[in-house]
């Protein structure tokens, strides 16, 4: 990307570079990038573009570096079995350590710890900003010139660099919300830079019992779906169904009414960013049913939504190859590159990955590379890659009655059963099929997936709170992030959800809605608890 002149980003002449020329007369670059190393380094190299971009970081001339855009000035990565940087910066990008026991990938809102004084780093004064990676740089003796400041993951790993007028994140300012645009702002007018407050990395380190460090998220959730007068909505369901029950006095004759019109989904994504969600999650629910990338409302959905809502968004349904009217075959990489090229951070797979754990766990538990996840993960990155669990709770008297994982449950059955599994669905929970929801997380994790999405049928817009036992269960196998999501009923499910079990996030859609519960009291809530959050845009 080249900004000329340097001021604003949305006053700024910017244009995409796609030649070798505009990187020479370019008086400002972004290089934001996402995804896995070895495909940037490729494309940068196919391009013709690597001399150009050594030559123009070694004249030190204007240049900001986001996620791989600053992993690849290093000397190389171990990602993708090995890929050589641009050698700008000494060391080698290296993945986070998985045997500490903290989720990989390293997702959500953390602290920057200063190394040094900086008028950018003052832009974003103490605000947590978003990271999403699994791969990262080490400060050492050979880069420490480099580092302007650092994060804290299962140790100290290089969070931002800058050296003259080359700057480079490890987190997204894009996606950083308040922070993050102040953090462009000043790299665009270094004068406006200069002229904000000096950070004192004592107040900085002040957390007022709030711990620092990677927040516990707090996402909200647009299902959406088109009505029945063709109109697209953000909808709500009770156990998953979203039609209003049928108005007897209407004698409509039918037992079941409209589908529940919550609002439009791009006003509403704008209002949970302004109130401060973490992320912001669309779930196409009839995406099962439809073709994907001929939904152009959906698309036209994270297009318009992406220009004002600066956290990261998920959109899901209906991720899967397809064959369209056509006969013509789909890959599911081109329906998830048209998400992402239309606004998504992240992609969720819901159907498509319970046929996948199906067929896997058929071979003997080996990837065979053939699933939307794995072609997704390689391409985009395992953070780019959401899997979405619908389950539904069932009851058995003993673990022996099934082959299932299962848990001794505070909340026997109809019939007193102690124990209980959680059998996944498909096509919106119309269909069980024979696999659980441990099952399915451990299989997808391994087949690349970076974070799961665990609703709950039977808990879904009850109010009651999140099934703490199921997502115990599942965030206990897994060492990728789990969302827990459905039953979200006040801001204290919240926290006992943080406290009770290993879950990164918790996602809501009702009590947003409804403006029952506001994104502000559940965060109160959640500091009081002492569980790190992030309070401030
Ligand atoms: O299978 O890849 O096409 O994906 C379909 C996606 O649509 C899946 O992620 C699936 O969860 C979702 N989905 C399908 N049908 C429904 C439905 O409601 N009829 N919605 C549906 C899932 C669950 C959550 C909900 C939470 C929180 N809805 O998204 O937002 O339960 O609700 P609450 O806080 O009000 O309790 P594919």
């Amino acid at each position: 990307m080249l900004i000329d002149p340097p001021h604003m980003l949305t006053t700024s002449r910017l244009c995409q570079v796609s030649c070798v020329k505009d990187i020479e007369n370019a008086s400002r670059i972004i290089f934001p990038g996402v995804g896995a190393c070895g495909q940037a380094t490729e494309a940068v190299q196919r391009m013709g573009y690597r001399e150009a971009l050594i030559d123009y970081l070694k004249a030190d001339r204007p240049f900001l570096g986001i996620c791989l855009g600053m992993q690849i000035l290093f000397d190389g990565s171990t990602e993708n079995g090995g890929v050589e940087g641009l050698g700008v910066v000494p060391g080698t990008i290296r993945q986070f350590d998985t045997s500490l026991g903290l989720p990989v990938p390293h997702i959500g809102w953390n602290n920057l710890i200063p190394k040094k004084e900086s008028p950018l780093l003052n832009c974003v004064g103490d605000r947590r900003v978003y990271f999403v990676h699994s791969f990262a740089a080490f400060p050492d003796e050979e880069n420490k010139d480099w580092v302007l400041a650092t994060g804290e993951y299962a140790g100290e790993f290089v969070s931002t660099l800058q050296k003259g007028n080359v700057y480079a994140t490890q987190w997204h300012p894009e996606k950083s919300g308040a922070a993050g645009l102040d953090f462009i702002h000043g790299f665009l007018d270094p004068e406006w830079a200069a002229a904000q407050p000096r950070l004192d990395p004592s107040a900085s380190r002040a957390s007022n019992g709030v711990p620092r460090g990677l927040a516990k998220r707090v996402i909200a959730c647009l299902d959406v779906r088109a009505n029945d007068h063709g109109d697209l909505v953000v909808t709500k369901g009770d156990q998953y169904d979203v039609r209003e029950s049928a108005d007897a006095s209407s004698g409509a004759g039918s037992s079941k009414g409209e589908v529940r019109n919550l609002g439009k989904p791009v006003e509403l994504a704008g209002r949970y960013f302004e109130d401060g969600a973490d992320e912001v999650t669309f779930l196409n629910i009839t995406g099962f049913r439809d073709s994907p990338v001929a939904d152009l409302p959906m698309l036209e959905v994270l297009r318009q939504t992406s220009r004002g809502v600066f956290v990261p968004l998920t959109v899901g349904g209906g991720i899967r190859s397809f064959t369209d009217a056509a006969g013509v075959h789909h890959p599911a990489l081109e329906v998830a590159g048209a998400y992402f090229r239309s606004g998504a951070d992240k992609v969720s797979i819901g159907g498509d990955a319970v046929l996948a754990a199906e067929a896997y766990y058929a071979r003997g538990g080996v990837p065979d590379g053939s699933t939307a996840i794995e072609a997704i993960s390689t391409h985009y990155g395992a953070q780019a890659v959401v899997v979405s669990i619908d389950p539904r709770r069932v009851y058995v008297r003993a673990p022996e009655d099934t082959e299932h994982v299962t848990v001794e449950t505070a909340t026997p059955g109809p019939n007193g059963e102690r124990y209980c599994w959680w059998q996944c669905t498909v096509r919106g929970g119309r269909e069980g099929r024979d696999v659980d929801a441990v099952q399915l997380a451990r299989c997808v994790a391994h087949l690349g997936a970076g974070e799961i999405l665990l609703n709950c049928i039977d808990r879904d817009g009850a109010g009651s709170g999140f099934d703490l036992e199921l997502v115990k269960a599942v965030s206990d196998a897994v060492t990728i992030p789990v969302i827990a999501s459905s039953g979200a009923g006040r801001p204290s499910h919240f926290s006992d959800v943080f406290r009770e079990t290993g879950a990164a996030a918790a996602l809501a859609a009702g009590i947003f809605h409804r403006r029952e519960v506001a994104i502000a009291e559940v965060k109160a809530d959640m500091a009081r608890a002492g569980i790190p959050v992030r309070q401030s845009a």
